[in-house]
């Protein structure tokens, strides 16, 4: 046989490809550099650029190059296929497999990379070091809806999870809390009812990331203590204008440990910078269908312009006394929270996210948190729906990952050193070495050592009662409407119509008429002229209740969105234009606004380029995509009439967004809306812009 035989005409030799390989990969973007763990402390043994893709040729999963990857081998040019095709194969395979199980609660998320740097202040009341003075520590944090799946809509009506991972120089400790400080249920062994009362009914499987729906009403009006969580679900908490601005709660009391052993008990808060804001009801539903994204984008695109999320963490504190209440609140019950009168939160540092994930999958998806990935200094409480999320969220891994490695995944890495006796198992990926991996040894030297006394996580020696074996709650759990009374009573007039408009719209929405009623009784236990509204609404009698309370309490000033100014860094105003706009007034609207920090978006009749006079501007939105439901402001500097900008005008309106136009713009407006509160129409642009930005700090114009 001659060598020739071996020749493929044509083919590229194997030995001699077209292109040289890199011989590393891809640079990664400075900010992502925390994210892997140092080398030498890797429980899997390699630095995360191993495992990205490398060289710039398509390779097999094994590394061999491929030629061809859009024809199948076939026996001839029209089949059949052959088994023997393993690219075909392990193509086909490997897609099959692609999808994991979602979340069974919280599946639709969206997170980013930032760091967090203590000011110090919590210094005296824990040992944890990532909270001494200007420790800064890498961050990941997830936000999500609790109800919908993967795929659905971000602006549901919905509580919002807000789960904070800190990859601390002493292993990584989880805050994994909601935008709301109280839970449904007391006692963890609740949580499989409320979910499948909340998810979609089992028969139809709808409706889809939703509460107006039956099941989720029964199962809240015939378990009364779920009154102050739904309370926070009806109001605008329920439908907030962004992921960056929620407030973030750990739910729970925890307890911090001083280095001397000496104890308090805690509350986290997070605060955003921008202060807490809300869409409303018509806004949420449009951007259901419009954007159902609209909370992703909305996180991404302002990390990508560099409008920085920002919150403080603070802790209310409490002393750690055998009752473990406060002012009358039991601190182990997580349907309570202490009105911030009673005990201030108090700043221990601030987080900033900076990064965007590269790959939704690697990270958003397969992040694992879990609220008893604690680090020395902080331990837990009794409180018996932390007791059971304990278990819940190691054990809901296993089968989302796949097995009991899933702190190896990159984003679940520590970046502490880990020297564990955890071996094998699915998707094991570290290379152990030594033979002992079991205490005492001599065959490793003894190794791991155990931490030196104090220098370990501890578990607060806390006294336990004497007592029995019981299923059953304190006496002290058994107030189920005090807080849902207050929290109504501290809402600002617009705030509580939106909440009685949210009961009148879900319950409007249930079939059954027990339920509805039932709903009513609990409502005229929260507040009469609550229940009053609602059941006018239903065509419903007011029921009357024997026990309801009729003094209204005394307002808590933190619980209320409404009458405070805030910064307006990364809040998108439309500037709105056609062919006939002066560019110089254009250029007058986007200085002023981007000089506050703002986004400006000019929307145009068309994209692409827009021909102003002598000069051209880049168009952001085109009048057939822009609703307002994207923009927190608009200013109108449009010289022809057009139906899309009249509908975007009154949107914005209707949505209580401020509205700057310059004399011909405001033709677009009705003359009635013209003279309206929060409208502000002059021939200075400037101006207009400035007025724009001031009515923006209190985010909506209530007046109208
Ligand atoms: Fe969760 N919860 N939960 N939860 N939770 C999960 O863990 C659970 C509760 C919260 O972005 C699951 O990894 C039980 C309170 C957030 O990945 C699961 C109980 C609070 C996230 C689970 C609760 C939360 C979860 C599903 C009652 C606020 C999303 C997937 C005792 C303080 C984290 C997963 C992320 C996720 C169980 C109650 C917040 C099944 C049993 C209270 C933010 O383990």
């Amino acid at each position: 046989m001659s060598t020739n035989e071996f020749d493929v005409p044509g083919a590229p030799s194997a030995l001699t490809p077209e292109k040289s390989e890199p011989t590393t990969g891809p640079v990664p973007r400075l900010t992502k550099e925390d994210q892997s763990g140092p080398d030498r402390i890797s429980p899997t043994g390699g630095a995360d650029g191993d495992r990205r893709q490398q060289g710039e040729t398509l390779t097999t999963a094994q590394g061999a190059r491929l030629g061809d990857t859009d024809h199948s081998l076939k026996a001839g040019p029209r089949g059949p296929v052959l088994l023997q095709d393993h690219h075909f194969r392990e193509k086909i395979t490997h897609f099959d497999h692609e999808r994991i199980p979602e979340r069974v609660v919280h599946a639709r998320g969206a997170a980013a990379h930032g760091v967090f740097r203590a000011n110090g202040a919590a210094e005296n009341i824990t040992s944890a070091a990532f909270l001494r003075k200007d420790v800064e520590t890498p961050v990941f944090v997830r936000f999500s809806t609790v109800l919908g799946s993967r795929g659905s809509a971000d602006t549901v009506r919905d509580t919002r999870g807000f789960a904070t991972k800190f990859y601390t120089d002493e292993g990584t400790f989880d805050l994994v809390g909601n935008n709301i400080p109280v839970f449904f249920i007391q006692d963890a062994i609740k949580f499989p009812d409320i979910i499948h009362a909340g998810k979609p009914h089992p028969d139809r499987e709808i409706p889809q990331a939703q509460s107006a729906h039956d099941t989720f009403w029964d199962f809240v009006t015939l378990h009364t203590e779920a009154t102050a969580h739904t309370m926070w679900n009806m109001s605008d908490r329920g439908i907030p204008r962004s992921y960056r601005m929620m407030e973030g709660f750990g739910v729970h009391t925890f307890r911090l440990v001083d280095g001397d052993g000496k104890t308090n008990l805690v509350k986290f808060h997070w605060k955003p910078r921008l202060g807490v804001h809300s869409l409303v009801w018509e806004e949420a539903q449009i951007a259901a269908g419009v954007d159902p994204d609209f909370h992703r984008r909305d996180l991404a695109d302002a990390i990508e312009s560099g409008a920085y999320p920002e919150w403080t963490l603070g802790v209310q504190v409490f002393p750690d006394t055998p009752e473990q209440e406060f002012e009358g609140i039991d601190l182990l019950d997580p349907t309570k929270f202490v009105p911030e009168e009673l005990a201030p939160v108090q700043p221990i540092g601030v987080m900033t996210l900076t990064s965007n994930p590269t790959n939704f999958f690697a990270e958003t998806e397969q992040v694992a948190f879990h609220p008893g990935h604690l680090v020395p200094g902080i331990d837990v409480t009794d409180d018996p729906l932390l007791q059971g999320r304990l278990f819940s969220y190691l054990d809901t891994q296993l089968s989302r990952l796949g097995g009991p490695n899933f702190g190896q995944l990159p984003i679940n890495r520590p970046h502490a050193p880990v020297n564990d006796m955890l071996r094998d198992g699915m998707h094991q990926t570290a290379v152990h070495d030594g033979v002992a991996p079991y205490k005492p040894n001599s065959l490793d030297g003894g190794c791991p050592f155990t931490a030196a006394p104090g220098a370990g996580f501890v578990d607060v020696p806390v006294p336990i009662e004497s007592t029995t074996k019981q299923r059953t709650k304190p006496s002290s759990f058994d107030d189920h409407f005090s807080q849902a009374r207050l929290f109504y009573a501290s809402l600002s007039e617009v705030e509580q119509q939106h909440l009685a408009a949210a009961y009148s719209f879900e319950l409007g929405k249930c079939y059954e008429q027990p339920i509805k009623e039932r709903a009513l009784e609990v409502l005229a236990r929260v507040d009469a002229t609550l229940c009053e509204q609602v059941a006018a609404s239903l065509g419903l009698p007011v029921p009357s209740v024997d026990d309801a309370e009729s003094d209204r309490p005394a307002p808590s000033a933190a619980l209320s969105q409404i009458g405070q100014e805030w910064p307006v860094e990364g809040r998108n105003v439309a500037v709105v234009v056609d062919e006939g706009t002066s560019a110089d007034s254009l250029d007058a609207a986007l200085e002023a606004l981007g000089g506050h920090g703002i986004v400006p978006l000019v929307t145009a009749p068309h994209g692409g380029k827009l021909a102003l006079g002598d000069s051209t501007v880049t168009v952001s939105r085109t009048y057939d995509t822009a609703r307002s439901i994207e923009f927190d402001a608009v200013v109108a500097l449009t010289t022809e009439s057009d139906a899309r900008v009249a509908r975007l005008l009154d949107e914005a309106f209707r949505h209580g967004k401020a509205i700057g136009a310059d004399q011909a713009g405001a033709a677009s407006l009705s003359p009635a809306d013209r003279e309206k509160p929060g409208v502000h129409v002059d021939d200075d642009v400037r101006e207009v812009a400035g007025r724009v930005v001031e009515l923006l700090r209190s985010h909506r114009v209530w007046q109208r």
